[in-house]
C-alpha cells in the first residue's frame, strides 16, 4: 500500500513539470557532468573511461525512465490487457547505443561528447552486455521487448537477475576455457533497485489439509525455508515513443526467518543461511538445450516465477480489481517450459492464499497463460522427477497431481485409450516417475505456438500430437523475427543510412517498406555503394579479428560465417569437413574453381558437452594448420573468434557474405541468426529447418542456396537403416576428408585427439553430415561460382535484404497480438 502512495505522488510531479529532462545537446552536457560529479563523485584528474560511460550511462537511463513513466501513466489511463513476458533468459546487448537510437539523441550526445574532447565509440565499447541467456531464446525475448515498447503494448518482462550471466569463453591452446561473468563488477548504471518491491518465496516442507471454520477445505504450506525476492527494473526503449520495463528478481535471505537461531545465539549459522539464499539467483546454467535435472534449476524457476505472479496480483489487486477478472486484464507468455511451474503456483496463489474455489481458479488459469515451444529435441524437453519436485515444493506436486487426475478423467470420458493416456499424462511413469512440463504448459495454456512454420507443424506432429488431436483450435504459429532496430539501424549504419537515402527512414517501423529497394538491385550505382558499405563493414572486422586472434584476414576474401551456439545438430562439423576438403585440393594443386575464402566461427560449447567442445577444438586446429601454411592461406583462411555474445555478433552480421545455416533439417525450431545475416545483405547457404524455410521463400528460391535432405527424407534415411560407414567407403572425398581427421598434419602428432568425432561420424552420425556432405560441397561450388560474378551477387544480396520484411520481430509481436493474447497494438506518440 505505502509504494503505491509514493509512485502516485511521482506521477503528480512529473505532470507539472518537475523531473523533465531534455534532449539538447546542451541538456546532455549539463546531466552528464552532474552525473559524473555527484553521482560518481570524481575529481578530472582520477577520471577513468569507465566513470565517463557510467556518467553518460545515468544521464541516458533518466531519459530512459521518463519514457517508461509517461508509458505507465498512457498504459493506465487505457486501461487495456497488459502482457507479462515470463523467461528465465534475456540478452538485451548493450544499451547505450540502442538508447541513443530510441530516443534520437545519437547526433546530440556525439556532439556533446566531442565539446568535452571525448569519443562515443569509445564509450560504447566500455559497456558490458547482461548475458543472463544462452542463445537464440534470451535474445528473442528482448527482440520482443523492443518490439512490444515500440508498438506500445502496456507489457512488463519478467526474469532472473543472475549475478553471473552466461560465461566468459577464452581459448586457450586450442581449447574453450569458461571463466565466470563478473558483469556486474562496476555496478550497472542501468538498472533501478526496488527495496520496496518484494516478495517472499517459500521452499521445501509438508502441508497440511484442514476444514476450516466455514467447512472450507484448506491446505496449508508449512515450509521448511523462505527467501525474498527484491525487483530490479531496467527501462527498455521502443523506438521514438514508449518504455516498458524488464523486472529481474534477485534472491535475498529473508530477514525475520532466522530470529530464532540468532537468539540462540549462532550468529554464523544464520549467516550461512543467508548466503545459501542467495545463492539461488547466483549463476545461469549454460545449457542450451540440454538440462539434466539440477535442484537449483528448479528452485530458480520457481522463485521468479512466484516472485511474479505475486507481483500481479499485487499490481491487480491495488487497482481495486478483483481477481476473477484476473485474465481479462493480463496475459502471460511462458517463454518455453522454464516458466511452467507458475501453473500450479497461480493455481496455489488462487486456492490456497485467496481462496479461491478449484473450478474458477483453474479456468482463470487457463485463460492466462499461453505457451511458446522452442525446441523437439528430446534431450530438451524438461521433465522433473517426482521425487525431486515433491522435496522442494510438496503443494504444487499434489496440485499438478489433481490438474492431472481432472484432465485423466477428462480424456477417460472422451473414450481416449490407455495408451493414449499414458502419453499424455503430466507424469511419465517410464522409469523414475517425472513431471513433463510441456504436458503442463500445454493443459494449462489457452495457446500453445512453435516458432516457425516447419517447428510448429512437427510440434502437432510429434511431440504434442494427442494434444493436439484433443484440441486443434489451441495449436498456432507465431514465426520469430529480429528487431531490425538494433540488427540494423544500430549496427550496421553504413547499409541504414544508404537505405534511407533512398526510401526514407519509415522502414524503422516498417521493414515491409524495404521492398521499395527492389527496383535498385540491378542499379549499378546503387550496387557500387553497397558493395562500398560491405567492404568497410569487413574491414571493421578485418580489424577486429587481429586485435582478437592475432589473425590477418583480407576483406576482399568472402567472408563465409556461421556463428551460433555449438551443437552437433547444428553441424559446425560439416562446414569443417568442407573447409578440410578444400585444403586438401589446394594442396594437390588443384586450386581452380575456389574463390578466396575466410571461414568464420564463434559460439560457446555447454561446459559439459565433450563433443561440442571438440568441434570448437578441431575448428582451432584446422585454422593454425590452414592459416600457417603460405601455400594455402592465399586462398583459405580459418578463424574462430572467443566469446560470442550480442555485442559481438553487431559486429560480425554486417561484415557477412555468406550466412552458414546447416542444421540437420527439423531440429532447429527457427534460428533467427540466419534472419539477422540476410537483413545485413549475407546470402545464405543453408537447409530446409527452420524459419530457414520461410527465409527462402520470401527472397526467392533462386536467391538462396538450398542442400541436404528435407525433414522427412531424414525420417526415412534413418527408416532404411542409415549406415554413415557406407558413405566412407563409397566416397573417396569422404573419405580422405574423415581419414585427414586423424592426421599427423592436423593433429601434431596427438592422432587420438579427434577419434571421438571421427568415431561417431562413421557409426552413428546422428545428424547424417555424411549424407548431406555431397550436396552441401556441390552448393558451395555455386556459391564460389557466384562469388566471381559481382553484379549478380550483389543483386541477390540486396533482394534478400529487400524481401525481409517479414522478419522483424514487429511483424512477430502483432501476430502475437492478434493470434494469442487478443490485443491490440496502439502507437503512443507523445
Ligand atoms: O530458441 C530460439 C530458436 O530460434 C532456436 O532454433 C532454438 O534452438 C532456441 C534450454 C533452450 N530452444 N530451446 C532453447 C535455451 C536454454 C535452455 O536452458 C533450451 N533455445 C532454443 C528462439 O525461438
Amino acid at each position: 500500500k505505502k509504494h503505491n502512495r509514493s509512485i502516485e505522488s511521482y506521477f503528480e510531479s512529473l505532470g507539472t513539470g518537475a523531473g523533465e529532462v531534455g534532449l539538447s545537446k546542451e541538456d546532455i552536457t549539463k546531466d552528464f557532468l552532474h552525473k559524473l560529479f555527484y553521482h560518481l563523485g570524481r575529481v578530472p584528474a582520477l577520471t577513468t573511461s569507465n566513470d565517463i560511460y557510467t556518467a553518460m550511462a545515468l544521464t541516458i537511463r533518466d531519459r530512459a525512465l521518463r519514457k517508461f513513466v509517461r508509458s505507465i501513466e498512457k498504459f493506465t489511463q487505457q486501461d487495456a490487457r497488459g502482457i507479462a513476458y515470463f523467461s528465465a533468459e534475456y540478452l538485451p546487448g548493450p544499451h547505450l547505443g540502442n538508447n541513443l537510437l530510441n530516443l534520437e539523441i545519437v547526433d546530440e550526445t556525439k556532439a556533446a561528447l566531442t565539446e568535452l574532447g571525448l569519443d562515443l565509440d569509445e564509450l560504447l565499447d566500455e559497456e558490458e552486455e547482461p548475458g543472463l541467456g544462452n542463445g537464440g531464446l534470451g535474445r528473442l525475448a528482448s527482440c520482443f521487448m523492443d518490439s512490444l515498447a515500440t508498438l506500445g503494448i502496456p507489457s512488463i518482462a519478467y526474469g532472473i537477475r543472475y549475478e553471473f550471466g552466461i560465461f566468459k569463453q577464452e581459448i586457450r591452446e586450442g581449447w574453450q576455457m569458461e571463466t565466470t561473468d563478473k558483469w556486474l563488477h562496476n555496478g550497472n548504471p542501468w538498472e533501478v533497485m526496488r527495496p520496496e518491491i518484494s516478495y517472499v518465496v517459500k521452499f521445501g516442507g509438508r502441508t497440511e489439509h484442514s476444514t476450516n471454520g466455514q467447512n472450507r477445505y484448506q491446505v496449508d504450506w508449512l515450509p521448511e525455508s523462505e527467501i525474498k525476492g527484491t525487483a530490479y527494473d531496467t527501462p527498455i526503449l521502443g523506438y521514438q515513443s514508449n518504455g516498458i520495463i524488464m523486472r529481474l528478481w534477485k534472491a535475498e535471505a529473508v530477514e525475520s526467518f532466522d530470529f530464532s537461531v540468532y537468539n540462540m545465539g549462532d550468529y554464523y549459522r544464520a549467516v550461512e543461511k543467508k548466503l545459501r539464499s542467495e545463492n539461488i539467483t547466483k549463476v545461469l546454467y549454460p545449457n542450451d538445450e540440454n538440462l539434466s535435472g539440477k535442484e537449483l534449476r528448479l528452485k530458480q524457476q520457481y522463485f521468479f516465477v512466484s516472485c511474479s505472479l505475486q507481483d500481479m496480483i499485487n499490481l491487480h489487486t491495488t487497482q481495486g480489481r478483483e481477481l476473477k477478472n484476473f485474465h481479462e486484464k493480463f496475459a502471460i507468455q511462458l517463454n518455453d517450459t522454464h516458466p511452467s511451474i507458475a501453473v500450479a503456483e497461480l493455481m496455489r496463489l488462487f486456492v490456497d492464499e485467496h481462496e479461491m474455489e478449484w473450478d474458477e481458479a483453474w479456468d482463470i488459469t487457463r485463460n492466462t497463460f499461453a505457451y511458446t515451444n522452442h525446441t523437439l529435441l528430446p534431450e530438451a524437453l524438461e521433465k522433473w522427477a517426482v521425487s525431486l519436485l515433491g522435496r522442494i515444493l510438496p503443494r504444487h506436486l499434489e496440485i499438478i497431481y489433481e490438474i492431472n487426475s481432472r484432465f485423466l478423467e477428462e480424456l477417460r470420458d472422451k473414450g481416449f485409450s490407455g495408451d493414449q493416456i499414458a502419453r499424455m499424462s503430466l507424469i511419465d511413469e517410464n522409469g523414475e516417475p517425472s513431471v513433463r512440463m510441456a504436458h503442463l504448459a500445454t493443459v494449462g495454456s489457452f495457446k500453445v505456438n512453435g516458432v516457425s512454420e516447419l517447428h510448429s507443424r512437427l510440434l502437432k506432429s510429434q511431440v504434442l500430437n494427442d494434444f493436439a488431436g484433443l484440441w486443434p483450435q489451441k495449436f498456432t504459429n507465431v514465426t520469430n523475427g529480429v528487431t531490425h532496430r538494433r540488427f540494423l539501424a544500430m549496427s550496421n549504419p553504413g547499409l541504414a543510412n544508404l537505405i534511407s537515402e533512398k526510401i526514407g527512414e519509415g522502414w524503422l517501423t516498417d521493414l515491409t517498406s524495404f521492398k521499395e529497394l527492389e527496383k535498385l538491385a540491378e542499379n549499378e550505382d546503387f550496387q557500387k555503394r553497397w558493395r562500398e558499405v560491405k567492404l568497410q563493414n569487413k574491414q571493421a572486422l578485418t580489424q577486429f579479428i587481429k586485435e582478437q586472434t592475432g589473425v590477418t584476414v583480407d576483406p576482399e576474401m568472402l567472408f563465409d560465417v556461421q556463428v551460433k551456439r555449438i551443437h552437433e545438430y547444428k553441424r559446425q562439423h560439416l562446414m569443417v569437413l568442407h573447409i578440410i576438403d578444400l585444403y586438401l585440393r589446394i594442396k594437390d594443386g588443384k586450386t581452380e574453381n575456389i574463390a578466396a575464402s575466410t571461414f568464420i566461427f564463434a559460439g560457446k560449447a555447454a561446459p559439459g558437452y565433450f563433443l561440442a567442445k571438440l568441434i570448437i577444438r578441431l575448428i582451432t586446429a584446422v585454422a593454425e594448420l590452414v592459416n600457417e601454411d603460405e601455400e594455402v592461406n592465399r586462398f583459405i583462411k580459418v578463424v574462430f573468434l572467443p566469446n560470442f555474445n550480442v555485442k559481438q555478433a553487431q559486429r560480425i552480421y554486417p561484415a557477412a557474405d555468406l550466412s552458414e545455416q546447416i542444421s540437420m533439417a527439423g531440429k532447429e525450431a527457427s534460428g533467427t541468426g540466419n534472419m539477422k545475416f540476410a537483413l545485413n545483405g549475407a546470402l545464405t547457404i543453408g537447409t530446409l529447418d527452420g524459419a530457414n524455410v520461410e527465409i527462402r521463400e520470401e527472397v526467392g528460391e533462386e536467391n538462396f542456396f538450398l542442400f541436404g535432405q528435407t525433414t522427412e527424407e531424414i525420417q526415412q534415411t534413418r527408416n532404411e537403416g542409415y549406415r554413415p560407414y557406407q558413405y566412407y567407403e563409397e566416397n573417396p572425398k569422404l573419405k580422405k576428408v574423415l581419414d585427414f581427421l586423424s592426421s599427423e598434419e592436423l593433429t601434431k602428432g596427438d592422432t587420438e585427439l579427434f577419434k571421438p568425432l571421427y568415431h561417431n561420424l562413421l557409426q552413428q552420425d546422428p545428424y547424417q553430415l555424411l549424407k548431406d556432405f555431397d550436396s552441401y560441397c556441390s552448393k558451395k561450388e555455386e556459391v564460389f561460382k557466384l562469388w566471381n560474378d559481382k553484379k549478380e551477387w550483389t543483386k541477390k544480396s540486396i533482394l534478400n535484404v529487400a524481401r525481409m520484411g517479414k522478419f522483424s520481430s514487429d511483424r512477430s509481436i502483432r501476430d502475437y497480438c492478434e493470434k494469442i493474447w487478443n490485443v491490440k497494438p496502439v502507437k503512443l506518440k507523445e
